[in-house]
C-alpha cells in the first residue's frame, strides 16, 4: 500500500481549508444546570426569553469561524427544531421558536456554513412510555421518503425521519457530527450504513464527522492534536488499526498491520468553558486569548479543525466574556498567524503547509535561520498536512529562513514555510 497516493475527496479539502469550526451546545441542560439531561426534561423549562441566533453567527463571522455545528438534539433527546416524530421538541417549549431555522436563516444571511449534531444515543426515546431506543423492536423495509427504503427498526427508522428533515429543510448542511457517547449501557444498534447513505445521497458535500467516514475525532476533548498528526489513516478489516485516543495511529507498526489506508482528518472538539453547556458559574472559567492561541496552534497548527464550542446563556446569547474572548482571538489569529513577518525581522513561530490536495507526504523537516551571516537549526518536526505551527522557545532574529525536509513519502513534496511573532508566547 502506497501512503503517498492517498488523497482527500473534495469535501475533506474544503472541511480542512475552513480551520475553525463552531460548536453550540444548547438545550434543556442550559436550563437545568446539567451537562447530561435526564431524557425526561421538562420541555417548559426551555425558555430564552432573548434568544438570538444572528448574534451568535455575527460573533462567529468576525472571528474567523466559517461553520458552525448546533446541537439540534443531544443526549437527552430534546429536540431544537419542531420534528414531526415526537413532541418533545421547543414546540412544547414556551416560545415555540425553531432554533435550526433561526440559526439557519443568520448563517445565510451572513455567510457561515451549517452544521448539526443529532445524538445517536436518546434518553427520552429510552425513557418515555412508547420510546423507541433500544425497543427490541424488528428490523424491517421502512419507507422513510419516496426513493428512501431501508431495512430498520422503530429506533434507526426515526432516526433517519429526523435526518431527513434536518437535511431537506434548513438550507445546505456542511458538516454532520454523530458523537459516539451514551450515558446508559441499553443496547440499541445503529443502522450507519443506512444513516450514511441517506446523508451522502441528500448533502453530497457534507462531511460525515466522528462517527463517520470523513473526519475523526482526535481522541480528546483538550484541544490538542499529536506531535505527529497524520491524516492518511492505517485500516484492517474496514477499522481504524489503533484506537482513536491512541498516542500514536499511522506510525509504522499500524502501516504494516494495514489492509487499507483511508482519508481521514482529525477534528479537535473542545469548549471555551470547562463544560459544553453553559453554567453561570463558569462566568469566570473562560479561557483566555494566550490559551485559546495555544489550543490553535496545538489544533490547526498540528494538521488538525479546530473545533471550539461556545454555548449561548439563558437568554438565547452567547454571554459577554465568550464574546470577548472570541473576538480578540479573531484578532490575534489575523494580527499574528495571518500576516507573516518579513525579514530580515524576528519571529517567534515558524509556520510550514503541504498542498495537501497532493496528499500528506512530509515525515520529517527541519528549518534553520540565516542569522549573522550563518546557518542554524531553529526547528524540527515530524508531520506537516495542512498546517503546522511550531513556538520557538525565544525569539529569533534573522534575515532569512529555510526548511529542509528530511523525509517524505513522495519525492519534493511543495512545502510553504513563514514566520510570525506571537507575542502571548511567553
Ligand atoms: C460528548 C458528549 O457526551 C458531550 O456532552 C458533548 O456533546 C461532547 C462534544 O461529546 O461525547
Amino acid at each position: 500500500m502506497d501512503a503517498s497516493a492517498v488523497r482527500p475527496s473534495e469535501r475533506q479539502l474544503a472541511w480542512q481549508q475552513q480551520e475553525l469550526t463552531a460548536f453550540v451546545h444548547f438545550g434543556v441542560n442550559t436550563f437545568t444546570d446539567l451537562e447530561w439531561g435526564t431524557g425526561l426534561d421538562d420541555p417548559a423549562v426551555f425558555d430564552p426569553q432573548d434568544l438570538s441566533c444572528d448574534q451568535w453567527v455575527r460573533v462567529l463571522v468576525e472571528a474567523g469561524f466559517k461553520s458552525v455545528i448546533l446541537t439540534a438534539k443531544h443526549h437527552d433527546g430534546f429536540c431544537l427544531w419542531p420534528t414531526r416524530y415526537t413532541t418533545h421538541t421547543i414546540a412544547a417549549s414556551p416560545s415555540g421558536r425553531d432554533v435550526m431555522a433561526e440559526l439557519s436563516a443568520a448563517c445565510a444571511e451572513h455567510g457561515l456554513g451549517l452544521g448539526f449534531y443529532l445524538s445517536p444515543a436518546d434518553l427520552y426515546q429510552e425513557k418515555a412510555p412508547g420510546g423507541y431506543y433500544g425497543n427490541e423492536s424488528p428490523v424491517v423495509a421502512s419507507e422513510i421518503q419516496p426513493g428512501f427504503t431501508y431495512e430498520v427498526d422503530d429506533y434507526n427508522r426515526y432516526y433517519l425521519n429526523q435526518l431527513y428533515e434536518l437535511l431537506t429543510q434548513y438550507g445546505p448542511i456542511v458538516e454532520v457530527w454523530l458523537d459516539g457517547a451514551n450515558p446508559t449501557s441499553t443496547a440499541q444498534e445503529y443502522a450507519f450504513d443506512a444513516w450514511f447513505d441517506l446523508i451522502r445521497r441528500l448533502a453530497p458535500s457534507a462531511t460525515i464527522a466522528v462517527g463517520g467516514p470523513d473526519v475523526r475525532w482526535v481522541g480528546n476533548e483538550d484541544g490538542f492534536a499529536r506531535e505527529t498528526e497524520w491524516s492518511v489513516i492505517p485500516f484492517a478489516g474496514g477499522r481504524m488499526v489503533a484506537a482513536e485516543t491512541a498516542p500514536e495511529l499511522a506510525g509504522p507498526a499500524e502501516l504494516a498491520a494495514a489492509d487499507e489506508l483511508r482519508w481521514y482528518p482529525a477534528e479537535v472538539d473542545v469548549s471555551i468553558r470547562p463544560g459544553w453547556f453553559y453554567h453561570a458559574a463558569e462566568d469566570n472559567a473562560v479561557k483566555s486569548v494566550p490559551e485559546l492561541l495555544d489550543i490553535y496552534r496545538k489544533s490547526v497548527g498540528r494538521n488538525a479543525v479546530l473545533l471550539l464550542n461556545i454555548p449561548p446563556d439563558r437568554y438565547g446569547r452567547f454571554a459577554d466574556p465568550d464574546v470577548q474572548a472570541l473576538s480578540a482571538f479573531g484578532a490575534a489569529v489575523r494580527s499574528y498567524y495571518g500576516t507573516a513577518v518579513e525579514l530580515p525581522g524576528s519571529f517567534n513561530v515558524v509556520s510550514l503547509r503541504e498542498d495537501i490536495a497532493n496528499g500528506q507526504q512530509v515525515e520529517s523537516f527541519a528549518v534553520d535561520a540565516l542569522i549573522d551571516g550563518s546557518w542554524s537549526e531553529v526547528a524540527t518536526g515530524t508531520t506537516i498536512g495542512h498546517r503546522r505551527l511550531i513556538p520557538l522557545k525565544r525569539s529569533v532574529t534573522a534575515d532569512a529562513v529555510q526548511v529542509r525536509l528530511l523525509a517524505t513519502r513522495a519525492p519534493s513534496p511543495t512545502v510553504t514555510l513563514t514566520v510570525h511573532h506571537d507575542p502571548t508566547i511567553a
